[in-house]
């Protein structure tokens, strides 16, 4: 029987990788492994609790939020205001960011954007929902974090990951030395190391994408969807379409088998649905850690100017083949 490695003591392992560091980071991710854990007890009673349903007010995109968004940001921002390692808050559940103006937090290193509860319309048929992070350390130097600290390149993150409330729960990570994945043992209340070294097939034989609105798609993605359809032994076609409407959900299943996740602008979302600053960015990051890609059509998700904390962008990633014969597809018609 091998040794069981938990999410505490890997991080604390890991700490070596950061020579310079003093350890604030892996605080910082011990503490959304703590709300991790609180939201996921929460998420596995939503279908027992009178919890289910509208919280009565509208987030700025002008969705309606589900009480347990909420709770949910609740709790990460709670676990990060008591850690005392991130100065400011970037989530998907508030309209500006939250600086964190206490003792332990205002000169704090790390900023964190986090979408709370992904996919959270899933709720209440349970499916699969999920969190996803995103961490940078701050630009300014001390006081009052300033909205360039908020607005970074995906390049410049140091840490991003999701957990996957799923029939396992999952939390999975990366430094940017790896993508390593660890399955919550709800006997011990612990995340275990399940999955080292993560990393998803260079080609794959799924696409994810919500083809209702296929005649609101650019030709590029129609083009590409066509090519996944047509039967060709020696590609393995037609390939499999997977979507669950959890991001998280459709992302992780493509990362362990190989698959291709696309959300492209359509007629109704000119600029895509999904937000760069912690949707896409942390995403882009984990995949391409794990040896896949990420582009937004025509550029890397990465390398994206971010100018508004709630931007959003198309995303076409997963598998490296995959996503770049994707983008080829869509020059053809730019
Ligand atoms: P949300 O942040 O409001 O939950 O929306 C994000 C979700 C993603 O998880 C998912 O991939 C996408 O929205 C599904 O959208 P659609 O129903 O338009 O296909
Ligand atoms: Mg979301």
């Amino acid at each position: 029987m091998t040794a069981l490695t938990t999410l505490g003591q890997f991080i604390i392992e890991k700490q070596a990788d950061f020579p310079y560091a003093k350890g604030e980071l892996s605080r910082l991710l011990r503490d959304i492994g703590i709300a991790a854990k609180i939201v996921n007890r929460e998420v596995n009673k939503a279908g027992l609790m009178d919890i289910l349903g509208d919280a009565g007010s509208i987030n700025i995109q002008g969705e309606s939020q589900k009480k347990l968004d909420v709770f949910a940001n609740e709790q990460f921002i709670s676990a990060l205001k008591s850690g005392g390692e991130c100065c400011v808050v970037v989530s998907e559940e508030n309209d500006e960011y939250l600086y964190i103006d206490s003792e332990i937090s205002k000169d704090a290193k790390y900023i964190v954007a986090m979408d709370p509860l992904d996919g959270s319309s899933n709720i209440d048929v349970n499916v699969s929902v999920g969190t996803i992070f995103s961490i940078f350390r701050r630009k300014s130097k001390a006081g009052e974090a300033t909205m360039e600290d908020a607005l970074q390149k995906g390049i410049d993150q140091v840490a991003a990951g999701y957990i996957i409330y799923g029939s396992s729960t999952m939390l999975v990570y990366t430094t940017g030395k790896g993508v390593n994945g660890f399955t919550l043992d709800p006997s011990i209340g612990e995340f275990c190391l399940s999955h080292p070294n993560m990393t998803i097939p260079e080609d794959g034989y799924i696409y994810s994408i919500n083809e209702g609105y296929y005649t609101h798609f650019p030709d590029g993605v129609k083009k590409y969807i066509k090519y996944c359809q047509v039967e060709d032994v020696a590609t393995q076609r037609p390939y499999t379409s997977r979507y669950t409407g959890s991001m998280v959900a459709d992302l992780h299943r493509n990362m362990i088998k190989g698959g291709i996740f696309i959300y492209p602008i359509t007629a109704q979302a000119p600029n895509g649905k999904l937000r760069l600053v912690y949707e896409c960015n942390p995403m882009a990051f984990i995949i391409e850690q794990a040896g896949g890609f990420a582009s937004n059509g025509y550029q890397r998700i990465l390398t994206l100017d971010v100018t508004e904390l709630h931007q959003r962008s198309a995303i076409f990633i997963g598998s490296a083949n995959m996503v770049k014969q994707a983008e080829e597809m869509m020059k053809c018609f730019s």
